[in-house]
């Protein structure tokens, strides 16, 4: 067999077999994950991630038109690397009425967003019934929004609440208008890490087992992993593996975020003395995540989290997704993160073309988006 010879410099030895790997279109293993992480030669990690992107999407880089809502921030959980949950009566927290909700939501209304995202706090006192017709008022009011809506640990909590199983609250929310699941609450698989970090929320096995039953129901979802904290390289390969290991099952995760974490107003921040990862550990994150996901359509930069600088250079280390307008974010901003809280679809166009990549605007499905001054129209097929 010939292997196309990689035309630039590896610095590091140890990326030589994984770059032959790479250019043969072979999978590359947990060993491989744990050297490409503890590589310093960034930019050849980055090459070969970019390679496997550009394979994958060509120049095409996609972006989305969209607006957060946060129903509420009453938490019964105290995660220590949460900065946005509140005890219901602690100062700052909120609980939106269903019509305040609906309100919020219009509020995007103007830049013609395809996509509400939807994620809250786990409330003590309100019932599932709100969360559904919070869905069915939402499906109601803009038909042709999708709703991506709740994580994983969300719907296990309804699950709990209800006493209804996994798949009857992902039945009933479908049935009111939910059309895919976030990919929040990952956090780190590894159970010695994840108690340290979240020792309130669902484990693994069971954040899976709820992207699981999304699948098999025809619904979509996206995959996040929490980085930055007190994880080891190996953490995030056994995570990341996990993703892998459910997507060959189910192809059902169209995304992989990384999502960095911040520490201001944490538990977790104070015993890592509020240290924040740096640009260079953000673009392995991304790179090393193209490269192990190899059945993930789609690496996701989130700017939110990395800055619109940092973000914008992720989409040539291996991201073809830059999310998105957001409008008004709250989760990383009460944690400390100094980016805008929305972006504009011209400010995203921009960021893309100045990386010398092609913005194509697209619905939660990877659908193109084509728009008039006065509308936007999904391409279906
Ligand atoms: O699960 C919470 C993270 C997630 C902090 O699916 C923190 O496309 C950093 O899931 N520092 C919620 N991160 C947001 C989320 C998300 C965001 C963007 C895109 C998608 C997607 C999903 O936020 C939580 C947790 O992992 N988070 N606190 C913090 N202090």
């Amino acid at each position: 067999m010939t292997l196309r010879p990689p035309n630039f410099h590896i610095e590091d030895p140890a990326l030589m077999p994984i770059a032959e790997k790479v250019a043969a279109n072979e999978r590359l293993t947990f060993e491989d994950g744990v050297s490409l992480y503890r590589s310093n030669d960034l930019l050849a990690v980055g090459y070969l991630a970019h390679d496997v992107r550009e394979k994958l999407h060509g120049n095409r880089t996609y972006f989305n038109v969209n607006r957060h809502i946060n129903p509420t921030n009453v938490c019964v959980a105290s995660c220590r690397l949460c900065a946005f949950g509140r005890k219901a009566e602690a100062e700052g927290a909120y609980t939106m009425a269903l019509e305040e909700a609906f309100r919020t939501a219009g509020q995007g209304w103007s830049e013609a967003v395809t996509e509400f995202h939807i994620v809250g706090g786990l409330h003590p006192d309100l019932p599932f019934s709100y969360y559904v017709d919070l869905v069915r008022g939402l499906r109601e009011r803009f038909p042709t929004v999708h709703l991506k809506a709740f994580t994983a640990v969300e719907i296990a909590y309804y699950s709990q609440i209800s006493r209804l199983s996994y798949r009857e609250v992902l039945e009933a929310l479908k049935e009111a208008g939910l059309g895919s699941i976030s990919g929040g609450g990952a956090e780190i698989f590894a159970p010695a890490t994840r108690r340290r970090i979240c020792d309130h929320k669902i484990g693994a096995h069971a954040w899976l087992r709820v992207h699981r039953t999304a699948h098999e129901l025809g619904l979509h979802s996206t995959a996040t992993m929490l980085y930055g904290h007190v994880e080891t390289d190996e953490d995030r390969v056994d995570h990341l593996l996990q993703l892998r290991g459910l997507q060959d099952q189910t192809h059902g995760f169209m995304t992989f975020i990384p999502l960095k974490f911040h520490p201001a107003n944490t538990e977790l921040g104070k015993e890592i003395e509020y240290r924040e990862t740096t640009g260079f550990d953000d673009l392995k994150a991304i790179a090393v995540a193209r490269l192990l996901l190899d059945n993930f359509p789609h690496i996701k930069a989130y700017w939110i989290m990395m800055t619109p600088r940092v973000a914008q250079v992720a989409l040539r280390f291996g991201a073809d997704d830059l999310d998105g307008t957001v409008v008004e974010e709250k989760i990383y901003h009460d944690a400390g993160a100094a980016t805008p809280l929305g972006l504009t679809r011209p400010q995203l166009v921009r960021l893309i073309r100045e990386a010398g990549l092609e913005p194509v605007e697209r619905d939660t499905l990877y659908r193109p988006v084509q728009r008039t001054p006065h509308s936007a129209t999904v391409q279906v097929g």
